[in-house]
């Protein structure tokens, strides 16, 4: 294993711990909603979002037991929009992380109830004074985070995706869809870091960059992967985007162009980065990972 796969996966084991520690099993009537959170966030995942927070603080020394909150936190807001997307309504997905999906697991009374759940214990976390003792700094948090996945975010660029559905997007527009989809929780990680550890403006600037770039990176790569990745690696259905006749990246550019274009993003993220020093090398090692993965 390479030291980036071994800081993957050390921050993997790191988040589960700390994950394990928030979400504490109880034996009270509503024992079923925490076991259906601890399901859909303690069974896998890469853990790409909580790496980005942990290799961000580091360039500013953050803490890690406080970077590692943050991280959990971020990784349960993942973890909701995965549980919901794969709803009946939404996706309507069988497999997710190489299982059931949380609904098909549990129920999907059950399922949205743990979205919900998740997304609020997510700000109950970064709200807490162990998360960092100025309160300040917790409020630039909780403000980033809300942005990040709320209307102008995540759940917006999930409406933008539904109605996608019934018009052929070009190029600018999918852009568009994807950050706000999956962009900006990925920029919103790489720019907690820079929170927690009181960086200057520039220092936070050039990690937005570099998250857009990566952000548009990753997609391109999964939106690769599900025209040609092996449906038990990725560990959820493959080829759904092509069936649902969903304009891609790589429907619109074709393969070769999707993956040069990735590859190109990655080498620009990067470039982003260059104020830092070799502590930022994880997170450039990170860019060259996205666009390599196999799942
Ligand atoms: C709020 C319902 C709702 C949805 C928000 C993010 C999102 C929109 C839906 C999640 C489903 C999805 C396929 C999004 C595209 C982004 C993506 C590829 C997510 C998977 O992220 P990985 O590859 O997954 O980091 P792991 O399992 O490794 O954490």
């Amino acid at each position: 294993m390479n030291d980036f796969n071994n800081a993957l996966s050390t921050t993997a084991g790191d988040v589960n711990d700390t994950l394990e520690r928030l979400l504490q099993n109880y034996d009270d009537p509503e024992a079923r909603l925490i076991e259906a959170m601890r399901y859909s966030t303690l069974g896998g995942g890469k853990r790409i979002r909580p790496f980005l927070v942990i290799a961000s603080g580091e360039l500013f020394n953050v803490d890690r037991a406080q970077a590692l909150r943050v991280a959990a936190a971020v990784e349960m807001i993942h973890c909701y929009s995965l549980v919901h997307d794969d709803l009946p309504a939404m996706d309507d997905d069988d497999l997710r992380r190489g299982r059931a999906t949380c609904h098909k697991k549990f129920d999907e009374a059950t399922a949205i109830l743990a979205g919900d759940a998740l997304l609020a214990k997510a700000f109950e976390v970064i709200a807490d004074d162990k998360t960092h003792a100025s309160s300040k700094i917790r409020a630039d948090l909780v403000l980033a985070l809300a942005r990040a996945v709320g209307p102008e975010g995540m759940v917006g660029g999930q409406m933008l995706d539904l109605v996608a559905e019934h018009h052929a997007l070009k190029m600018p527009e999918i852009t568009r869809l994807q950050r706000m989809k999956t962009g900006m929780l990925i920029a919103v990680s790489c720019e907690a870091g820079a929170i927690l550890g009181k960086s200057t403006d520039g220092a936070r600037n050039a990690l937005h960059a570099y998250a857009h770039d990566l952000g548009l990176a990753f997609q391109m790569a999964d939106d690769l992967l599900d025209v040609e990745g092996d449906e038990r690696a990725i560990g959820k259905g493959a080829g759904k985007d092509a069936a649902a006749g969903k304009a891609t990246f790589v429907s619109l550019l074709g393969v070769e162009r999707a993956r040069e274009q990735a590859e190109l993003l990655a080498a620009q993220a990067c470039e982003h980065l260059d104020l830092f020093d070799k502590k930022a090398d994880p997170l450039r090692q990170l860019a060259n990972f996205v666009v390599e993965r196999s799942a």
